[in-house]
């Protein structure tokens, strides 16, 4: 309950705490909302190979790529064009974000299977 009468300093302690709140709601939000806002692609890795091997993705935006390996070895995604270099161990999950791209071609390849694991990301 406030107090009846006057205490100094005690409204604005209380001022101060709504604003760190309200601040601290605001950032969430922010937040949550750049998160919202990124696109998501998945592709597989099943027998050595990319499932799909040509993805599509927008131009001018960070996408995040789930990467999942299907396959019980280990692969490791790499991309000097995408300058990106995961590996993923067998029957779980990586993830990149890749992006903001100009529009083109950038393939990337599994580096233990390079002859089979070929694919390449489309940006337009
Ligand atoms: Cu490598």
């Amino acid at each position: 309950m406030a107090p009846s009468k006057h205490i100094p300093g005690y409204c604005g302690r209380k001022l101060k705490w709504r604003m760190r709140h309200l601040t601290a709601a605001a950032l969430c939000c922010v937040a949550m909302s750049a998160q919202a806002q990124t696109p998501v692609f998945e592709i597989e890795i099943r027998e050595h190979l990319f499932y799909p091997s040509e993805l599509k993705i927008p131009a001018g935006q960070k996408v995040k790529l789930i990467i999942h390996n299907r396959d019980a070895t280990p692969e490791e995604f790499e991309s000097y064009e995408l300058n990106r270099e995961k590996v993923i161990i067998g029957n779980t999950q990586g993830i990149v974000f890749i992006g903001p791209l100009k529009a083109g071609e950038y393939p990337f390849f599994g580096e233990f299977n390079p002859k089979t694991a070929q694919g390449k990301v489309i940006v337009e």
